[in-house]
């Protein structure tokens, strides 16, 4: 899909603050640094619409993005970032949960996990929770380009055993550096979109 428009409509820290107007939208979830605004980026072919950074836990806030006025892509803080106190994680806890659990015209969560490494607690947490509220989910595995493609399939096995991987979810190899798999997540979030 080639994305003409695309903007930020909100940092919304309370349901309050979600966007009106129903649209369609996929979230974006996964550890501090696995790539998720890199993600949204390359999908919309901008360098940083969704700002990226080397600083790890930098988006705190559910970012709302729109795309072509049809969909909106949501990032959401990630977890795992050592250095928040336990009340910032119970806090994040609960918003991410409830946007999760309540959004209505939530289509999708594309859940991104490292290509590199077995998937941590956190990990496998969120797409257990993903799957214990029938949320659609499409696996993400980042960092495509670091890893030769001789080891790919042996990095998707340990991924997918460690996460009880439901085949019937999509699995996608992916790299913003390369842009290898960049339709097929197109692809997957249109698929959820139509269901
Ligand atoms: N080589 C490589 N680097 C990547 C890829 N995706 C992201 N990165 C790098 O990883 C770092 C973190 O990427 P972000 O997209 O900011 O990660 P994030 O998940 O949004 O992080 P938070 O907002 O802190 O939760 C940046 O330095 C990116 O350039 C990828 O596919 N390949
Ligand atoms: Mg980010």
């Amino acid at each position: 899909m080639k994305v003409h428009h695309a903007e930020i409509v909100i940092s919304a820290v309370s349901p309050a603050q979600y966007p009106e107007g129903g649209l369609p939208e996929i979230a974006l979830s996964g550890r501090s640094n696995v790539g998720k605004s890199s993600f949204i980026n390359t999908l919309i072919d901008r360098k940083n619409l969704a700002r990226t950074s080397s600083k790890p836990g930098k988006t705190q806030t559910l970012n709302f993005y729109l795309i072509e006025n049809s969909l909106l892509f949501v990032d959401v803080p990630g977890y795992g970032y050592a250095k928040v106190s336990k009340t910032e994680r119970a806090k994040w806890g609960q918003m991410i949960e409830t946007y999760l659990t309540k959004r209505e015209q939530l289509k999708a969560v594309v859940s991104l996990v490292d290509l590199r490494h077995a998937p941590s607690q956190e990990d496998i947490q969120m797409y257990q929770f993903l799957k214990y509220y029938d949320i659609p989910v499409i696996l993400v595995a980042t960092k495509g380009d670091k890893i030769p493609r001789g080891k790919w399939n042996k990095h998707e096995s340990v991924i997918k055993k460690a996460l009880d991987f439901d085949n019937n979810d999509e699995f996608i190899i992916f790299s913003s550096v390369t842009k290898e798999g960049k339709e097929q997540a197109w692809q997957a979030i249109q698929q959820a979109i139509a269901d």
